[in-house]
């Protein structure tokens, strides 16, 4: 399609807007159970993964904000860590807390049936939270591995209430400027019944707590064939749409770069953002990716991820909204999916090229960093120390 000129400003303009936040763990090492496979200038500690994402954000222009995990992105001083992101370019965005990797969690964490151990994972995010005043965060990320393997092994509706009063005392140690966001997942690492499965459970649990509670959507954490788009037009409908996590996902959660399986659904998923005006950064949804690394240079993977969604934005703000609803109201079943697919098959680069040279950037973010030497100049530098990755 030839982008008329007045959709193309429009676009472009809120192309300018949009922002994605970075996951810190996309910059360490990950594999699958099988093998990790080291690269050549891993970061080793939280300072250096932040440098690592300003990369991103210096290429891309959009991704100015890193999440932190916790512990695994534990320091000492978190004003210099945030101190740091500021040099850098970037700032701390949100606080994910870890369920998952301890020990006394092996029967569930917020949900297990010993108050001892539901205490213990509520003082964890207590930790977290001075790490969002220390940092300027505004945001504590929740997913739980909560969940049992066989029938019977625990009581399926005493594991909610106990979720629901844990997750009530984690609210009432947020500041009021603070949002709790809650993900959901269907399976994995709990195989026969979880105790967040699916947005419906998230969203339930975020009504009971408040205001500021949210659903965060992992595009990774559904069945095959789930529609997606639908569950994002339900959570924008009842203003709960907190957070996305994007990867994409063949299999299970696989975790992969954004757009690279299934660019037509990140093309839809946008579609009702724009479609609901979501994209602004002022209608509270963080555009976030949550993605491993395992194979390809982790930087470059990010840069692409992005600039799959930015793409993926751009189509859907091609879509001519007037002819579309006319073809709807219409009848017109054919008329009305291609108004949709043509903007879908529209080749948004030259736009986006125009997009980054009125920003100040390189048109291709990643021949620009690939240009730069700066995988070259940290495999030299970044000898000695441990790699970072899944661990503290
Ligand atoms: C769980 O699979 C998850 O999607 C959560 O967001 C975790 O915090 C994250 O992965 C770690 O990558
Ligand atoms: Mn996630």
């Amino acid at each position: 399609m030839t982008i008329p000129e007045h959709t193309r400003a429009r676009a472009l303009a809120a192309l300018r807007e949009q922002t994605i936040e970075l996951p810190s763990w996309a910059f360490g090492n990950s594999g699958t159970r099988f093998k990790v496979f080291g690269t050549p200038g891993t970061p080793r500690d939280p300072f250096e993964k932040i440098s690592d994402a300003a990369q991103v954000h210096q290429y891309t222009g959009i991704a100015p904000r890193v999440s932190l995990h916790i512990p695994w992105d534990l320091v000492d001083d978190y004003g210099k860590l945030a101190a740091h992101a500021a040099d850098s370019g970037v700032a701390i965005g949100m606080i994910n807390s870890n369920l998952f990797q301890d020990d006394d969690y092996k029967f569930g964490s917020l949900t297990h049936p010993d108050a001892k151990v539901r205490a213990k994972a509520i003082a964890h995010h207590a930790e977290c939270v001075e790490v969002m005043r220390a940092t300027g965060s505004k945001e504590l990320k929740l997913w739980l591995p909560d969940g049992i393997n066989y029938p019977g092994q625990d009581d399926l509706r005493d594991r909610q209430e106990r979720l629901a009063e844990s997750l009530q005392q984690i609210y009432a140690l947020l500041d009021d400027d603070h949002r709790l966001v809650l993900e959901y997942k269907f399976f994995e690492p709990a195989f026969y019944a979880t105790d967040i499965p699916d947005w419906g459970t998230s969203l339930l649990h975020c009504l009971a707590l408040g205001e500021r509670a949210k659903v965060v959507l992992d595009t990774g954490h559904h069945a095959p064939g789930t529609n997606i788009e639908f569950i994002v037009v339900q959570l924008l409908r009842a203003g709960r749409l907190g957070a996305f996590d994007f990867n994409s996902r063949f299999y299970a959660d696989d975790d992969l770069m954004a757009g690279a399986a299934d660019p037509f659904q990140l093309f839809r998923i946008m579609y009702e953002i724009v479609r609901a005006d979501a994209l602004k950064p002022s209608s509270g949804v963080n555009f976030m990716l949550d993605q491993c690394h395992n194979v390809e240079e982790k930087i470059p993977g990010q840069i692409r991820s992005v600039t799959n969604v930015q793409a993926a934005t751009a189509k859907a703000l091609l879509v001519d909204r007037e002819a579309l609803t006319a073809a709807q109201h219409a009848g017109d079943v054919l008329g009305a999916n291609d108004v949709f697919m043509d903007a879908y098959h529209t080749d948004v680069r030259p736009l986006l090229a125009e997009l980054r040279e009125s920003m100040g950037l390189a048109p291709d973010p990643m021949a620009a960093f690939k240009a730069s030497g700066y995988l070259q100049q940290v495999a030299t530098d970044r000898v000695g120390g441990q790699q970072a990755g899944w661990g503290a």
